[in-house]
């Protein structure tokens, strides 16, 4: 039957070589790609189930997004495009640990807890990354899914976002959109060119983006949008994978974290330059301004952008729609604070990981949520939704408010509601930049982020931190949070926190103040309280 085939496959194609314990995590399962292929093969085996018990198309992403190009890792998506409930990635974990001969009873386990009817048809969507060891590894998956006898549909190379996305147009029967890479473009670009044909140039903005795309998948990908929407956007793309290394030096991740360009980008005074990540789910903006000093747009300063518009497009078309921010514990506290105080939009703040942003968004009618990292997008409830269209089409509103609900129809097709996505997020913050009228400067200006400084601490066992309160505060050790209270106290604005890392092996130490300065000594003595 197809639980011993599993088993022969298993043992024949894909065998456990390692006990190396590999945990399903916020990030999916990511470590060394040589310790994955049985993983892979597992998961594949494990997003059949999936399938079965929803009944639906479900898919599966190979990708390491920002990490070293020897990492891999993958992700399962549940059937709208969203991230698997926890009780899977328990099972995951369980299915990923056992021996070979131990598939059939974990498999049977999960079949009885969630009642799994194994004669029904499972399709499974699979795509990957650039990595040399994304094509094998995809294969293991394949291999997976048809040992338990479903049908897998590899689309080869897509940014995480679009399989999200072309996931959630299959299960929703193109409710949301045409369900393939072409679909994407299409309604992307449609949203964007129709927008801007409207209000493109005005003021201080200029059409034209330098973009660091990692010399990752979104590389090729961007290039696909780039000739749909060049009549109102010129995107100058570099580290496109023709000649660098993925991630290495370049990349969201890189350019937020070292606060530096990335190289490859030879960069000048008042040029919009952006970073997409490995596998182009999250984005940040950049400048240098006449001193040659560094500026970072990152996630905060897009969340910030993103809701300050939506709210004057849902008042200008005159609805009443609750509209609010989540952020993670990393949002700069300039952020939170114009947010709050200067904005009057409610912030949420919640732990780091992306599905609990999403969660918390679902609280508003339209969900704004960024992670400063660049993570985030915007999502509208369904009866947003409904409202937003209706508006869109009122003949009684007057010729202002009809424009503020038609632009919010069409933005809302600009973004991708299923995850953060670096294309649509960057076509977003185009049009808003071009409707206002700004330039990165601008932008900039909104608010002046508090200087900060993030470092990693090595530590014998980092599940020894553990927090609450959004991961603001430490419960354990005991004695740490009073330590870190005291350091803070001694600096002006200063605010700090640790929490485990759920990637690595490390405590990660945030910190900010009034200067460079300070924030960086606060973070230097906090990581010297956590050893
Ligand atoms: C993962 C998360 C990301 C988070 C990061 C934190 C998802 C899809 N991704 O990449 O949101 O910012 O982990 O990593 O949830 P850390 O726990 O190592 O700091
Ligand atoms: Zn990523």
């Amino acid at each position: 039957d197809l639980l011993s085939r599993a088993v022969a496959v298993a043992v024949e194609k894909h065998p456990r070589l390692q006990d190396k314990i590999c945990t399903y995590g916020t990030a999916g399962f990511r470590t060394k790609a040589e310790d994955l292929d049985h993983v892979m093969y597992r998961v594949g085996l494990l997003a059949v189930l999936a399938a079965r018990s929803r009944q639906a198309t479900i898919g599966v992403m190979i990708t390491a997004s920002h990490n070293p190009e020897e990492d891999n890792g993958v992700k399962l998506i549940d059937q709208f495009g969203d991230m698997m409930p926890q009780a899977w990635e328990v099972y995951a974990t369980q299915l990923a640990n056992t021996t070979d001969k131990g598939i059939p009873a974990v498999l049977q386990s999960i079949v009885d807890v969630e009642k799994i009817d194994m004669s029904v048809k499972a399709v499974v969507f699979i795509a990957r990354d650039t990595r040399p060891s994304s094509v094998s590894l995809s294969q293991a998956v394949q291999d997976g899914i048809q040992a338990l006898g479903g049908d897998s549909k590899d689309f080869g190379l897509l940014t995480t976002p679009q399989l999200h996305y072309i996931v959630c147009c299959e299960n929703t029967k193109g409710d949301y959109g045409v369900p393939s890479e072409e679909g994407y473009y299409d309604k992307m670009s449609k949203a964007f060119l129709s927008l801007q044909n409207e209000g493109a140039n005005q003021g201080n903005y200029t059409p034209q983006v330098y973009l660091d795309a990692a010399n990752g998948v979104g590389a090729p990908k961007v290039t696909e949008l780039a000739g749909r929407i060049s009549k109102h956007l010129q995107l100058q793309i570099v580290n496109d994978g023709s000649q660098g290394k993925l991630n290495y030096r370049c990349g969201a991740d890189y350019v937020k974290i070292q606060q530096c360009a990335p190289e490859g980008l030879k960069v000048e005074p008042g040029m919009r330059c952006a970073s997409f990540d490995g596998d182009a789910d999250r984005i940040v903006y950049f400048f240098l301004d006449d001193q040659r000093r560094f500026h970072l747009m990152d996630g905060d300063k897009i969340a910030t952008l993103v809701a300050g518009y939506l709210q004057e497009l849902v008042r200008g078309s005159g609805l009443s729609l609750n509209l609010g921010l989540v952020q993670t514990a990393y949002a700069n506290g300039s952020s939170t604070k114009f947010i709050t105080q200067t904005m009057k939009v409610p912030v949420a703040c919640v732990p780091t990981g992306v599905k609990h942003l999403h969660h918390k968004a679902q609280d508003f009618e339209v969900g704004v949520y960024f992670e400063a990292n660049g993570h985030g997008t915007v999502i509208f409830s369904k009866g947003a939704q409904d409202k937003i269209r209706q508006q869109s089409k009122d003949q009684s509103l007057s010729p202002e408010q009809k424009k503020c609900a038609v632009r919010l129809a069409s933005v809302m097709d600009v973004i991708n509601q299923t995850v953060g996505d670096a294309m649509s997020d960057m076509l977003l913050v185009e049009v808003i930049l071009s409707h206002r009228g700004w330039s990165v400067a601008d932008w900039d200006a909104m608010y002046t982020d508090l200087p900060n400084r993030q470092i990693k601490i090595k530590v014998q066992d980092r599940t020894v931190v553990q927090t609450t309160d959004a991961e603001r505060k430490v419960t354990s050790p005991a004695g740490l949070q009073e330590e870190i209270d005291r350091l803070v106290s001694g600096f002006t604005n200063g605010r700090s926190f640790v929490r485990p890392s759920g990637t690595e092996d490390v405590v990660r130490v945030y910190a900010e103040a009034d200067t460079q300065g300070n924030a960086d000594q606060l973070a230097h003595r906090v990581g010297l309280a956590v050893y």
